[in-house]
């Protein structure tokens, strides 16, 4: 595929994915040190990082929203896409890929990191971008390499292909064996490493770890195996074709090893990048990009800059994208392009149109979305991939501290929410709170910080009101009177109610049963009106449901009634009878799908008897091989912050869905304690 040693191969476009603290930041700075980027390579422990470049991804030393950067090796341009490694901001990484060439997935060989690893593997093969896997911190681990990849094994469906082998000194890693250009290199600190000379132990062990790695390479090409069988040694340019050839068509993944905080085995895997990883040209085939004159670009991430307004990072597909080009996306205008800038980090540098294949970003597409597929066209191209951000499982409600700042917030959440679909919101029209939700605490605790940092509003969080309702247990008959005579005109209403108890999730009923005309017809919208308006407040101090109220006698007065009087009348009427009627609490329950790893099921089961669920079942998750899905029934306010025991029983990877089901009696002391909490709130 013209993969020639020398001349440009064409803009890249890679992302740095991987799980949590894997040193995916610490990869990119070591690639923007060695590729001249920038002079100093810096350190997420020191907070001078690219990536890690915004207040809340130094304050919690980790990657919060993903880093673009682009940086310029052996004449090429490359753009790197550094994404956060934890599970709650994981849209940001899943928001990247369909447009990118090759993932480089940095991983550790770390038993607590395997089932994370496991999770982004799978997203990588579902999408069939080629992947590429660094085993980095190897100057920390104890592990033979054979024995790292033996661990981190299960978590591909395709063979990892081992490229190199560490070589020891005293036991600690000094340099490595690249087995398909078999040669030794020492390492050097923050320098390319030097070639030494491949003899004795190294050269032995070599043999071995190139022989396994052209048996896997074999299992696809048949002529390799013959070779391979015959002792015949393959020339070293098939062994690159097929390499290049099973990456790209996702039969195995290779693995390649460093350090990155000495900035070891970068070049490496640089040069792997450039040999192996696809071009544009195939990465819109595999998107089903039709190459006509239009252009053709993927947002994959937005910004709202504190001084340049709204930056859409795109990958451009097809043509080229400059200044005063008009957008589109399937769904309407995205927007006159305003601006074109290459990214490096925070930092943004004016340039000129953007080639095919070029990351960059583009000023003032008011209406363009992460995810939008941006076209030229008179006809908008048709979108290339939708990735729809995972439900939220963890909520808060947030207010502003102070009044004033009441439309600030409104508007730096709509932001925020752009540049972060994981995020959703609503208006909780009973308590008049908003309630965000988001991905876990870490995510919505960032989101706050990011509403007190770049918007400079200070808010309040609390735990968002679960909704509660009453009804009764006993039927009763009730009347209400109202009736007030001071001075010239009276008030006069008088009403007879039938209220009874219904059966659960029944709502509310109103029947007129007035014979003669004791209650004039015309009132009576206004006795039920009366009885609305009490329920909204039962006795136990929540909205009255699942009860039939019918008014059934009454009296009037010819000059004092009115509809007022009524009403107060059929809000008397209701205010009195309840609290007789043996009032109940109701709770909201939902039902709550949790997928977790098998291992880890009896640990949920725990979990979910543990906060009053009712297990349904479980069963093995479809299309997850060693995954279970546990059903259950569970009030929602256990529902509350469950995502946190979830995580942890499943080293990060297990999550839920829910969705409300019915709302069923809660008594006894739980139940007491919130009703008294909701008299202390009143
Ligand atoms: N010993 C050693 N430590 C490393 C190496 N690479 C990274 N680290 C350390 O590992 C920690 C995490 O590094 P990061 O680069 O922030 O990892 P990350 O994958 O970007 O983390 P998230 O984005 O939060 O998922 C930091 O303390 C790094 O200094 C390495 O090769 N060797
Ligand atoms: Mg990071």
């Amino acid at each position: 595929m013209g993969d020639k040693e020398s001349g440009p191969q064409g803009p890249r476009c890679i992302a740095l994915v991987g799980p949590f603290q894997s040193g995916k930041t610490t990869l990119l700075e070591a690639i923007l040190a060695r590729t001249g980027a920038i002079q100093r390579q810096g350190t997420v422990d020191a907070g001078t990082t690219v990536g890690d470049a915004s207040k809340e991804a130094r304050h919690h030393k980790m990657s919060v929203e993903v880093t673009v950067a682009t940086t310029t090796f052996m004449g090429d341009s490359y753009t790197f896409l550094d994404c956060p490694g934890s599970v709650e901001f994981a849209h940001d990484m899943r928001a990247t890929l369909p447009a990118i060439d090759a993932a480089v997935v940095v991983c550790e060989a770390d038993d607590r990191k395997v089932a994370q690893l496991q999770l982004i593997l799978r997203e990588l093969e579902d999408l069939k971008i080629p992947r590429f896997l660094f085993l980095n911190k190897i100057d920390k681990t104890d592990k033979e390499v054979r024995e790292s990849l033996k661990l981190l094994q299960p978590a591909s469906r395709v063979p990892l292909l081992l490229r190199q082998i560490p070589i020891f000194k005293n036991e600690i890693i000094t340099g490595f064996v690249d087995l398909a250009l078999e040669r030794a290199h020492v390492y050097r600190e923050h320098a390319p490493s030097e070639v030494i000379p491949l003899d004795g132990e190294a050269l032995d062990s070599q043999k071995d770890a190139r022989f396994t790695m052209l048996e896997t390479l074999a299992d696809h090409d048949d002529e390799l195996m013959e070779q391979l069988l015959a002792d015949i040694p393959p020339p070293r340019d098939r062994v690159f074709d097929d390499l290049a050839k099973e990456l790209r068509d996702g039969l195995v993944c290779p693995v390649l090893m460093g350090v990155a905080t000495r900035t070891n085995g970068v070049l490496r895997l640089l040069k792997a990048l450039r040999h192996e990883a696809p071009h544009v040209a195939a990465t819109a085939k595999r998107l089903g990009v039709k190459a006509n004159n239009e252009a053709v670009a993927v947002v994959l991430k937005t910004f709202h800059t504190a001084h340049g307004g709204k930056l859409s990072v795109a990958r451009v597909l097809n043509g080229q994208i400059g200044d005063g080009v008009t957008l589109s996306s399937p769904a309407e205008e995205a927007g006159r392009v305003s601006g074109v800038s290459r990214l490096l980090g925070q930092t943004t540098e004016k340039r000129g149109p953007a080639a095919v294949g070029e990351t960059v970003g583009f000023g003032k597409l008011d209406h363009a979305k992460t995810g939008d597929t941006l076209s030229s066209g008179k006809q908008p191209h048709p979108a290339v991939a939708v990735v729809k951000p995972y439900p939220g499982v963890l909520a808060i409600a947030i207010s502003a501290k102070e009044r004033k700042d009441d439309v600030k917030l409104g508007l730096a959440l709509t932001k925020l929410l752009e540049e972060d679909p994981s995020l959703t919101m609503f208006h909780n029209p009973e308590t008049h709170e908003m309630v965000v939700w988001g991905q876990g605490e870490m995510h919505l605790r960032v989101a706050a910080e990011r509403l007190a940092e770049r918007f400079g509003i200070a808010i309040e969080r609390r735990r968002p009101t679960v909704g509660y309702r009453e009804t009764i247990k006993k039927p009763i008959q009730q009347r209400g009177r109202h009736k007030k005579q001071s001075g010239g005109h009276g008030q006069f209403g008088d009403v007879v109610l039938d209220i009874k108890p219904v059966p659960r999730n029944s709502g509310f009923t109103f029947e007129d049963k007035i014979t003669g005309g004791v209650v004039p017809r015309n009132y009576i919208p206004s006795v039920e009106e009366g009885v609305i308006d009490a329920m909204k407040h039962g006795p136990l101090g929540f909205p009255v449901v699942d009860i039939a109220v019918a008014l059934v006698d009454g009296s009037y007065h010819a000059v004092d009634s009115s509809d007022m009087a009524f009403r107060i009348a059929g809000r008397i009427g209701i205010t009195e009878a309840l609290p007789q009627c043996q009032p109940v609490l109701l709770e909201p329950i939902h039902m709550v799908e949790i997928a977790c790893p098998s291992e880890a099921s009896t640990k949920i089961n725990a979990i979910l008897s543990g906060r009053r669920g009712q297990i349904l079942g479980f069963d093995t998750r479809e299309g997850w091989e060693g995954w279970d899905m546990v059903r259950a029934m569970m009030p929602e306010t256990e529902i509350g912050d469950l995502i946190i025991e979830v995580r942890s029983a499943t080293a990060g990877v297990g999550s839920f869905t829910f969705k409300f089901d019915h709302m069923a009696e809660l008594t006894g002391k739980p139940a007491e304690q919130i009703v008294a909490a909701k008299r202390a709130a009143e």
